[in-house]
């Protein structure tokens, strides 16, 4: 599962937060419902199938980035291979793209710490037992944590700098004063010199056009359609509601005053949905018209100004980026000023 604000951490406080979600998104105009809703773990499974799309070109853009240039990320990490860094790893998930860079690291230094972070347990044994396996010489020590709320559990060694790393452009998913918030939260637990990479979809360009991004959010298989209608899936499995999911359809939109990719739900006709009582309150009866929409999700696209514009207004200064040949993904080094 990719890192998504706000996911809540125990079962009661889960099904508290998806009936509280779903009250405050469903009776707004226009309705929304937060991404985080996604992840549960049909909702996981169908996220990891959405990585290996031909169409969704972030995973494997990223991942060849890294294959590319994890020697180069790693010595401009440690200042010209003068330093030792300790990697940390917000929202990890399984970190099967992070152990390009461990690898490197090891390369430089003979041995490394990582630590991944994040709200999944499964999910971090996976990791941990991936890494290790695979890559002497890294030293894991998985922490369960969400990093949008809480402090960073940072294990501060003597002597090693650290590489803190957001891949995967969940930034992407944040709205432009959230992403600041998570990012100067990020910095207030680095200190000055520490490093930041972050990993963000670009928008639009000389080789890239808008149908590439549509096509990245509208595959012809329909896996990002059943992980949009997912959503409501889980809304009738855990709160008992009667969405009828071949009533909305799956739309994703390129808004480009905002430079974002929106999912949206829509009601294909005239339509009531009912959601019974529960730990947020009494029963709702939602009357949908035809056209009407549940905004989804967002995933903001980027361009090296608007990086830049987002990492200084965390405090950091960027010290390098790279991207493909076709301008489609960049991975950014950031340091804490
Ligand atoms: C997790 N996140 C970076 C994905 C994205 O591209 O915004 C989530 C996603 N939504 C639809 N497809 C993938």
């Amino acid at each position: 599962m990719p890192s998504i604000a706000a996911v809540p951490e125990t079962v009661d406080a889960t099904s508290h937060a998806v009936a509280t979600e779903v009250r405050a998104g469903l009776t707004a105009s226009p309705r929304t419902l937060s991404p985080w809703l996604f992840y549960d773990e049909a909702g996981s499974r169908l996220f990891e199938a959405i990585t290996e799309l031909p169409e969704y070109y972030l995973t494997r853009t990223e991942r060849d980035i890294f294959t590319a240039h994890a020697d180069e990320i790693l010595w401009e990490a440690a200042s010209g291979g003068r330093q030792k860094l300790t990697l940390i790893e917000l929202g990890a998930g399984t970190a099967t793209k992070t152990g390009i860079l461990l690898a490197a690291a090891v390369r430089q230094q003979g041995s490394v710490v990582y630590q991944p972070v994040d709200v999944s347990e499964s999910a971090l044994v996976m990791a941990s037992e991936n890494i290790s396996a695979n890559i002497p010489g890294v030293s894991v020590r998985s922490q369960v944590a969400d990093y949008t709320t809480q402090a960073l559990p940072l294990d501060r060694l003597a002597e090693f700098r650290t590489l803190a790393l957001y891949i995967g452009s969940s930034i992407g998913n944040f709205s432009p004063s959230d992403a600041v918030a998570l990012l100067r939260n990020v910095r207030a637990q680095l200190l000055p010199g520490d490093k930041l990479l972050v990993g963000t979809d670009l928008g639009p360009g000389k080789h890239k056009s808008a149908a590439t991004l549509l096509a990245a959010y509208s595959d012809a298989a329909g896996t990002t359609a059943a992980f949009n209608r997912n959503v409501l899936e889980r809304l009738n499995r855990e709160l008992g509601a009667d969405f009828d999911l071949a009533a909305f359809e799956h739309k994703a939109i390129w808004n480009e005053s905002h430079s974002r990719i929106e999912m949206h739900l829509e009601s294909r006709c005239r339509q009531q949905v009912h959601v019974p009582a529960n730990s947020a309150g009494g029963a709702l009866r939602l009357n949908f018209e035809a056209g009407e929409t549940i905004h989804t999700e967002n995933s903001y696209k980027f361009n090296p100004v608007s990086v830049e514009r987002l990492l200084r207004s965390a405090d950091f200064a960027i010290s390098r980026s790279w991207q493909d040949d076709q301008g489609l993904f960049a991975v950014t080094l950031a340091t804490a000023v």
